[in-house]
This record gives structure tokens, sequence and C-alpha cells, in this order.
């Protein structure tokens, strides 16, 4: 074990929560990004109930139902809100919709004219039913169990913003901030202040850590990556302790390689998460020993299940098992994963507990 064993956690006997403060667990704690959705039959059941993916989100009773469900089912150490990181712009004012089988589609921000005709300030009694999610999720989670809430980071959520839409159109932001970077750092700074009310409100009302996700971080050019991703993360961070002491923040900017060490020195997170294409022995070595990293098996090897997926867990817990470490995917769980596929993760990962 490493780490003062007399830190006291919000929650005791929390895997999830022991880690995040430093320990080293024979036994690591669980959870995979994106385990609600579209693989688990009872996700498919509900969403055909609910309207639109929206609709979803802002309904408390279902939301909380769609983000216990995974946990009963697996057992996880951890159960994620169940929301999106587009709800952020919704309540800036912005439009947004999500298409069937395509993703979201917001209405680009083109110009500074655009971006003013946003709000100033989040609109947090909008997203109140998201904090009344958090909530009743609390009180049903057992309380070995940790609850995560999240946002997107500014820059990938200012990619969608721009561009209106996901995929391989983040070209729109990085050539806005490449021919307007006064406007781009308007449209981050407003993004850095809505992100902290969010965060600031799921801890309140009853998360118990806060995932920040920048998916799209990973191709920048270093100096683009320091301005856009890890100056705006680094702020988003502090600013959120001023208000919530203490709170425990993992950052996950995917696809950091050879920039995560600039990254985890300048970033005040708990925990750094790392993609699947990430070299692990040497990103253990570039973040502190008693920083957690997460991650990261690949989610085609939980796709392929069987003794792919055995060797995969297992190369997990070798490279980064003997600090502390919370195991998780590389990126999110593909829809056509068999959902027994999760079952033989976490039983791989307890196999010598007990
Ligand atoms: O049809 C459906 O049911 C909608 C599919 C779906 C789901 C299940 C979307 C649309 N969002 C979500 C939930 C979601 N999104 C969660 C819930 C908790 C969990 O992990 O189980 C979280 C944490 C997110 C975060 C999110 N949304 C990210 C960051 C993580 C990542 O995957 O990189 C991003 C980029 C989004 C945008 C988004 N929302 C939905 C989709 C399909 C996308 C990605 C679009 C794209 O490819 O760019």
């Amino acid at each position: 074990m490493s780490g003062p064993v007399s830190e006291p956690t919000k929650r005791d006997g929390s895997r999830f929560l022991d880690t995040l403060s430093g320990k080293t667990l024979s036994v690591p704690p669980v959870w995979l990004m994106r385990q609600a959705g579209r693989y688990l039959p009872e996700y498919r059941a509900l969403r055909a109930e609910a309207g639109s993916f929206l609709d979803l989100c802002y309904n408390p009773a279902l939301a909380t139902e769609v983000t216990l469900q995974p946990i009963r089912r697996f057992d996880l150490d951890a159960a994620i809100l169940f929301s999106d990181i587009l709800v952020v712009p919704h309540a800036l004012g912005q439009e947004v919709r999500f298409v069937e089988g395509e993703g979201p589609r917001l209405d680009p921000l083109t110009s500074r004219a655009d971006f003013r005709r946003l709000r100033e300030a989040i609109d947090l009694d909008m997203l109140s039913p998201v904090y009344e999610t958090v909530s009743r999720v609390r009180a049903e989670l057992a309380p070995d169990k940790a609850l995560i809430g999240f946002c997107g980071a500014p820059y990938t959520v200012a990619t969608y913003m721009v561009a209106g839409r996901g995929g391989d159109e983040q070209a729109p932001a990085r050539l806005m901030a490449y021919l307007d970077p006064d406007g781009f750092a308007e449209l981050i700074d407003r993004l850095v202040e809505a992100s902290v009310a969010h965060l600031v409100a799921q801890l309140r009302a009853g998360a118990d850590a806060v995932q920040i996700f920048d998916s799209w971080a990973g191709d920048l050019p270093p100096a683009e990556f320091a301005r856009w991703s890890t100056a705006p993360i680094k702020a988003l961070c502090e600013k959120v302790r001023e208000q919530v002491p203490g709170a425990k923040i993992l950052a996950f900017a995917r696809g950091a390689g050879a920039k995560l060490g600039g990254f985890a020195s300048a970033v005040p997170a708990d925990a750094f998460g790392l993609a699947t294409s990430e070299n692990l022995a040497a990103a253990r070595s570039v973040v502190p020993y008693d920083i957690a990293l997460q991650g990261a098996v690949d989610p085609i090897a939980l796709v392929a299940g069987g003794a792919a997926l055995d060797r995969a867990v297992d190369l997990v817990l070798e490279a980064l098992g003997g600090a502390p470490l919370i195991v998780n995917l590389g990126h999110g769980v593909r829809q056509q994963t068999p959902p027994e596929h999760v079952a033989q993760l976490v039983a791989r990962v307890r196999r010598r507990a007990g």
C-alpha cells in the first residue's frame, strides 16, 4: 500500500474513492465509460418509451434508472450520471438535438455574432432535472459505490458548438482558434465558467467525484494543446475547488500521448484517464506515483471477449497495478458489445479478491 492510509474518504469502503485518495489496492476499482447505453437490452427497452435523447437526460426518474442499470447487472464500483456533455451548450442557449443513428446536431457558431447571442452565464434552472437525478442516484446507491458526475472539457464542447456536430468535424473549431484566437478564447472562457457551475451543482447534489472529458484534445499540436486543453482544464479544477474544497476530479485528455506529462504536471486532478492508444508504462512514468491512472482496456477487446479480453485486462493490471489504478476502457463501450463480456472483464479484475 502507498499513500496516507489514515486519510478519510467521504464514503468508507469505496475502492474508487480510496484510489482517488492515492491508495494502491490489490483489487482495483472498475467502471466503464458509456457503461449505460444501447448495448444493454434494458436500456433499449426504456429508451423506446422515453422520447428524445434529451428528454431522457432531463427525466430524473428515467435517467436514475438508466444510471443504475449497469450497477445492478455488473456490480461496478462507480456509477456515472446518465447525461451528456452537450447539455452545457443547451443551457447556454444553443439549439441542440440528437438525430437517431447520427449523433448530436447543434446550430453551428460561425462568428462572434452567433456566439454573442448565447447566454452570458449557464441557465442552471434548465439543468435542475440533472441535479435531481444526481440526488436520486446517490440516495439509491450502496455506500461503497461512488457516483461520478461529469462535463466535457471546454475545448471538446467548443468543437461541437462551432462545427455543429461531432465525428471528424473538429476542423472548424481549430480553424477559428487560428483565425480568431481572441474570439475562440472568449468562447473557451465562457465554457470554463459554465462548466465550473455545472460541476459544482453536481457535487453539491451528491456526486462523489467529477470527470472532465477532453475527447478531441489529443489531435491538437503541443502548443495548441497547452493553450486550449491544459490551461482551461487547470482553471476549471482550481475554480471548482474554490467552491468545493477537496473536490475529487478525474481528467481525461484522450490521446494526449507525449503531451500527458505536461498536462499532468499542470492540471491538479486526482486521476488521469488514458486512451486505448497510450503506452501505459510511459504514461505511468510521467505522472507522480501517488496520482491514480484510469484506463485503458481496448473497447474492441471488450467486443471480442474470451482470451483476447482476459489478456487485454491483464496487460493493464500488470502495467499499472503497482500504483493507484482505476480499471476502465480507453474509450466508451461500443454498441455491439455483448453484455456478458462486461461481466467477464469485472470477474477478471476481481479474480484475486476475497
Ligand atoms: O441514442 C442514444 O441513446 C444516445 C447515445 C448517447 C449516450 C448513451 C449519447 C449521444 N450520449 C450518451 C450518454 C453519455 N455521453 C454519457 C453517459 C454516461 C455513460 O458513460 O454511461 C457520457 C459520459 C457522455 C459523454 C459524451 N458525449 C462525450 C465524451 C466522451 C466520449 O465518448 O468521448 C462526447 C464526445 C459526447 C457527445 C455525444 N453524445 C452522444 C453521442 C453519440 C456523442 C458522440 C458524437 C461523436 O461521435 O462525436
